[in-house]
């Protein structure tokens, strides 16, 4: 793709966002197009519609979305339905209706049912029941993949979309009531360990299996996407290897050099049971990632004492 592409990426302030922003960056794109929220607010159609007829974006990347863990998830359906659907309908209608020529939009493997058979293919979706504690996210992300799925068959459209895991990198969401468990564990080990060592509360009862992708490996993977045309509509985006939360918190507690105690908290969910992707069909068109979740961790750990 030419280096002076237009190429919007809402959300760019996000944990991907930002990820995809240094990646294309680094691939030495000139033409990264961006407005913050306050610049541009993504539900209401209108602004959307007049901000793509000035500056007429070649490509949309759509990672702008309201995201948040299990308990923000549970707490607030409502808003995770339907802002999630007014910012992705306004990106999707604005990209279609301006022939904008790829428009890659980034889903979550919440899609999938809550007991899909395991690795889960992307034809497993819509096959059973989803997990209650995302379903309307799960929804809305679904409207968004088939939307994008109908222009690409009705109008021959370079519309895709990209399913990925559990993730976590710089830029995350490290509030304790509404992010995800790996950011939250990483906060909760280390100011624990400086507080003196003290006890540590996980959620739940450690027995969930989540597969974990670093944020620039997704963004590499957005990457790969931009620059090949790929057969099928949409595409698990993954590591193919999952950890429980249990050995997750003692790696974490290893890596932060926490020296106490675990508790846990069963009145807290513990959500889906597992959901670990088959990223074959990816990786037969030539991506895998390459981050390991060890490696990972100790980056994201060494950028948020950074931002302390
Ligand atoms: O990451 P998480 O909030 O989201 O929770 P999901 C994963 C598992 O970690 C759950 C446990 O079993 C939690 O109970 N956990 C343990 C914790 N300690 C903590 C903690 O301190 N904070 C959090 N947040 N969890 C989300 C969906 O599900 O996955 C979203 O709700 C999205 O819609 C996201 O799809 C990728 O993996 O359970």
């Amino acid at each position: 793709m030419e280096k002076d592409t237009r190429i919007y990426i809402a959300g760019h302030r996000g944990m991907v966002g930002s990820a995809i922003w240094r990646k294309l960056e680094a691939e030495g794109f000139t033409n990264l197009i961006d407005r913050t929220s306050r610049e541009l607010d993504l539900r209401h159609q209108e602004s959307v519609e007049a901000f793509f007829e000035q500056e007429e974006p070649d490509v949309v990347i759509a990672a702008a979305a309201r995201v948040g863990g299990i308990l923000a998830n549970r707490d607030h359906p409502y808003e995770f339905l339907v802002e999630n659907l007014q910012i992705q309908n306004n990106l999707i209608e604005a990209s279609h209706r301006l022939e904008v020529q790829k428009f890659i939009y980034l889903g979550s493997s919440c899609i999938y049912p809550k007991l899909a058979p395991q690795p889960i293919k992307e034809e497993y979706l819509l096959t059973g029941p989803l997990e209650p504690t995302n379903e309307t996210y799960a929804i809305a992300k679904i409207a968004g993949l088939k939307a994008c799925e109908a222009i690409r068959k009705q109008y021959g459209k370079d519309f895709i979309s990209l399913m990925p895991t559990n993730l976590y990198g710089y830029n995350d969401n490290f509030d304790l009531e509404s992010s995800h468990v790996l950011p939250a564990l990483l906060r909760k080990f280390h100011e624990a360990k400086i507080n003196g060592n003290e006890p540590v509360e996980v959620w739940g009862s450690g027995s969930p299996l989540r597969e974990f992708l670093y944020a620039d490996d997704l963004a590499d993977a957005v990457h790969f996407v931009l620059e090949h045309k790929l057969p099928e509509s949409y595409y698990n985006v993954g590591t193919g290897r999952e950890i429980s939360i249990k050995e997750l918190a003692l790696l974490i507690q290893e890596i932060v050099r926490h020296r106490g105690e675990i508790r846990w908290d069963k009145t807290k969910p513990d959500g889906t049971p597992r959901k670990l992707l088959d990223v074959s069909k990816l990786k037969a068109e030539g991506w895998e990632a390459s981050t390991s979740l060890e490696e990972g961790i100790r980056n994201t750990y060494t950028w948020y004492c950074k931002q302390l």
